[in-house]
């Protein structure tokens, strides 16, 4: 991708939600890598900024019910 984040996700509490996030980023249009780690509350996601931006990134996954805001 050409541009990559890292986020803070909180309220992941079992290995489905890092499935379950996972999925549902890697649904949207212009996302290309996902990868959640439960271990340190954090997911690194690669995207064309072109199609979609971290705010509708960072939507998606408050709307799944975990919270979300840039790690850096
Ligand atoms: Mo596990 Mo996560 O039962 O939203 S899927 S807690």
């Amino acid at each position: 991708g050409d541009s990559k984040i890292d986020l803070l996700i909180g309220g992941m509490t079992c290995a489905s939600c890092v499935h379950r996030i996972e999925s549902h980023v890697m649904s949207l249009r212009g996302v290309e890598s996902c990868s959640v780690a439960l271990a340190t509350s954090s997911a690194t996601v690669e995207f064309s900024p072109t199609i979609i931006g971290p705010r509708d990134i960072i939507e998606r996954i408050q709307n799944l019910g975990y919270s979300a805001e840039l790690a850096s």
